[in-house]
């Protein structure tokens, strides 16, 4: 059993103070690094967007954060404009050890797709090279944390049980959006219906 750790989103804009921030996103940035002694293989997912990207509310007329559209046949929430390509917001929390992250997988970089798993882009078109990347390495189980446990670690997680990874979620190193109250917890259902095992960095 190869094991890697996937560290999903930990950027400047998912923390407090960024344009999309996750609430007590920061918190999990202690235990992030805590763990990491524990894998071999440290992989980092970095949410990557065009100014031009359509999942930001400001690209579409009359529209406002939150509300949801058809963005070529997929339902799209859309953003607060986060994760620009180079600048602060998307560059990774100041306080993240990335010393031993070996490859960053880059998504959201075609403006007219949005990109929430670290496999793939939202209507599964393009591949980001991860699963090959762990393939390659051997990696048969994959263990996942950061931001948001309600989309871009839950869509991760459902990739990777359909890839055939073994893969646990480690509750305690994400943090939800909570668009709704309880998406969290929903989410983390929706992940343990799939397949993946939801602990919690105790258990590790
Ligand atoms: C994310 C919304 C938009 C995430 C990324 O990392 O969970 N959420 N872009
Ligand atoms: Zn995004």
């Amino acid at each position: 059993m190869k094991k890697a750790l996937i560290l999903v989103d930990i950027q400047n804009d998912f923390l407090p103070g960024g344009a999309l921030a996750v609430p007590e996103g920061d918190m999990i940035v202690p235990l992030v690094n805590r763990i990491q002694e524990k894998f071999d293989l440290i992989l980092a997912t970095q949410d990557y967007h065009p100014a031009n990207h359509a999942s930001f509310a400001i690209n579409h007329e009359n529209k406002k954060p939150g509300e949801i559209i058809d963005l070529h046949g997929l339902t799209q929430v859309l953003w607060p404009a986060h994760c620009v390509q180079h600048s602060d917001g998307a560059a990774f929390g100041k306080d993240l050890d990335m010393a031993r992250v070996t490859k960053i997988f880059y998504k959201g970089e075609n403006p007219d797709i949005d990109s929430y798993s670290g496999f793939f882009d939202n209507g599964k078109r393009k591949k980001t090279g991860l699963a090959e990347y762990l393939k390659s390495k051997g990696v048969d189980t994959v263990y996942i944390v950061g931001l948001a446990t309600d989309f871009c670690v839950k869509f991760t997680a459902l990739d990777a049980v359909d890839l055939g990874f073994e893969t646990y979620v480690i509750k305690d190193a994400t943090r939800a959006i909570n668009l709704q109250p309880g998406d969290f917890e929903a989410s983390l259902k929706a992940m343990e219906r799939a397949g993946v095992k939801v602990i919690e960095s105790e258990d590790l």
